[in-house]
């Protein structure tokens, strides 16, 4: 596992939609593994894989301890919205509101290629589609109200 460098706003990778994983491989096995130790590294509790330079789909969300590992997915089903504070490893020191989904239903492909379905409410919900769109190329801070600046000395998990 290596740690990897965090792209963060202002680069254009951000911005671009990331395209399929056609193949699942010990390349993308080590891709996965990678983010992960970043992820930890920086505290976060998702990641998505442009967020360390590479534009295919996929992202990790971990709260609770448990891991989700999702490749190519795609959202089946949203309901309700929901208003909270986000941040993102791309745009450290700032946080604003934005409004999510309440409940968001999704299906991706685990590592092992096999297909699975994951749904959320809350933070779960929220981390879900904020990854999500990060393959769409779009950042939290187009959709927030009020971005403001945080101390991010301390590097608490954030959210
Ligand atoms: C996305 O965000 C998310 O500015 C993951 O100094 C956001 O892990 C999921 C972080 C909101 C659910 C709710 C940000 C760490 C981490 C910072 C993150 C910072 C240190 C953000
Ligand atoms: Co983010």
């Amino acid at each position: 596992m290596a740690l990897r460098n965090i792209v963060t706003e202002g680069d254009e990778i951000l911005e671009k939609k990331a395209k399929k994983v056609e193949t699942i491989n010990e390349r993308i096995h080590m891709i996965l593994d990678d983010m992960l130790e970043t992820m930890h590294a920086s505290n976060g509790i998702g990641i998505a894989a442009p967020q360390i330079g590479v534009l295919r789909r996929m992202f990790l969300v971990e709260l609770d301890d448990r891991l989700i590992e999702m490749i190519n997915p795609e959202i089946l089903e949203t309901s309700g919205v929901q208003v909270g504070e986000e941040g993102c490893l791309s745009v450290p020191g700032c946080i604003g509101t934005v409004e999510r989904p309440a409940y968001i239903r999704m299906a991706g492909l685990d590592r092992n290629g096999e297909r699975f379905e994951v749904e959320g409410t809350e933070l779960l919900a929220v981390a879900l589609a904020h990854e999500y769109d990060h393959l769409e190329g779009i950042l939290f801070v187009q959709k927030a109200k009020d971005i403001i600046e945080v101390d991010e000395a301390s590097d608490d998990q954030r959210v």
